[in-house]
């Protein structure tokens, strides 16, 4: 098992790595406040500043994202997964190492029968798993930090599974708050079995994921990835509000986003660096190299929802506007139409507001700007992660930021 996941993290190597964006450090961020992007949110050391004169570099690098992703939607046919990885890599992913993964995840969620099945749904090997991706590739490249060997432990491997089935399960409870109908391109749990079996399901595959995790036997770990569990609820709970002042508006998105998104890819690394003996300086690069990548993550999310085609991504495009939430683009563009705020406060409630929010959106820079945020923090992660010894994986983790970037869906 662990000498094929490390062929997966080999094979994951790109040859082109788009990062020769060089940061300027005069800060111009226009409206918002230097600390509404920097420092204001959980875990944030980083110098994450948006300047006028990097703009024009951002919006040429967001056409290449929408030109590439136009490319790609023509050929994919409707309803069908894509990886987030190019095609040439995406090959392995799905079809060897991760298929144990879903195995051994659907061994232990063994059950009385329909619970099983609900509970088992996801985890056919149609996500991303990007996680569990990240996860190993972490555990390795800190191995051979500190011990020079990239084996795996077999607690690393366990909390790669678990940091999935947390994520499957906050998708499936997601789904139900939301009242989605589909998920990756196929009928969400909650339009399948009803609400009230999904939630339970949802409950189940967390409950098996606490068992898993308490097997590690390691008290340390054991609070880092119950953290993740209080942010999770935490972000969404979160999401439920907006901030009347404007100022604050985007303070609030972006510790919305770690607690929501990043806490789990941040805290796994951390999990794995610290099942290998990892002091805490080492831990925080790890966590820093999560923390960047998932708000990264979430900024691309944000902005495909805005780009990308319903069957490209599975679900409703524009849904986050229809689900009364303002997003990064939304914010970014208030700077030019200021007609946004007032939409934003009534969660675009009133018949047209989507709409126009979506046509001001895409006639400001908010996409662009959006693009370029997510850039930065992906710059973030390369700096951390580049402070370990150099390994396949290390290069792999690298690579990982450029496919968080690219991503179509
Ligand atoms: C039950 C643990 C638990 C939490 C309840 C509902 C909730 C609180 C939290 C929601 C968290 C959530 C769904 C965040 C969204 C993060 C995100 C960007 C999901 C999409 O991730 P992808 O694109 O999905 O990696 P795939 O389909 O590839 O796995």
């Amino acid at each position: 098992m662990a000498s094929s996941i490390r062929g997966r993290a080999v094979r994951l190597l790109d040859n082109f790595i788009n990062q020769t964006l060089v940061l300027s450090t005069r800060n111009i961020s226009r409206s918002l406040s230097e600390n509404s992007i920097r420092g204001d949110y959980q875990g944030c050391q980083s110098s994450v500043l948006l300047t006028s004169e990097t703009r024009g570099r951002a919006r040429s690098s967001y056409r290449r994202l929408s030109s590439a992703g136009r490319a790609l939607r023509q050929v994919q046919e409707p309803g069908r997964q894509a990886s987030p990885l190019s095609p040439a890599h995406r090959v392995s992913l799905i079809d060897t190492d991760l298929r144990h993964m879903f195995d051994d995840i659907k061994k232990e969620l063994e059950s009385q029968f329909e619970l099983q099945e609900i509970a088992k749904y996801y985890f056919d090997g149609q996500g991303k798993a990007v996680r569990p991706l990240i996860t190993v590739l972490m555990s390795r490249a800190i191995n051979t930090h500190l011990h020079d060997e990239d084996r795996l432990f077999n607690t690393q491997w366990q909390v790669a599974k678990v940091t999935e089935m947390l994520h499957t399960a906050s998708l499936v409870h997601d789904d139900v708050l939301d009242a989605s109908d589909t998920r990756r391109g196929k009928p969400s749990v909650n339009n399948l079995y009803g609400q009230r079996k999904a939630v339970m399901a949802g409950d189940y595959i967390l409950s098996v994921a606490s068992t898993m995790l308490a097997r590690i036997r390691n008290e340390e770990v054991i609070v880092v990835l119950s953290q993740v569990l209080s942010d999770l609820v935490q972000g969404e709970f979160m999401q439920l509000g907006s901030k009347e002042n404007e100022n604050e508006r985007f303070a609030h998105y972006l510790k919305k986003t770690f607690k929501k998104t990043a806490s789990l890819i941040a805290y796994s690394c951390k999990a794995v660096a610290i099942l290998s003996g990892a002091d805490d300086s080492l831990q925080e690069v790890a966590f820093q190299y999560g923390r960047n990548v998932g708000i990264a993550f979430q900024l691309v999310d944000d902005l495909l929802d805005f780009v990308s085609s319903s069957s490209t991504m599975g679900k409703p495009t524009a849904a986050d506007l229809k689900l009364g939430l303002a997003t990064a683009p939304v914010l970014f563009a208030c700077e030019k139409f200021p007609e946004l705020n007032p939409m934003i406060m009534r969660r675009f409630q009133e018949p047209g507001d989507v709409q126009k929010a979506f046509e001001l959106v895409h006639k400001s820079d908010g996409l662009e700007q959006t693009q370029f945020l997510a850039r930065q923090h992906c710059q973030e992660a390369i700096k951390v992660i580049s402070t370990l010894k150099p390994s396949e994986e290390q290069k792999a983790l690298i690579t990982i930021t450029d496919k968080v970037l690219n991503r179509i869906k």
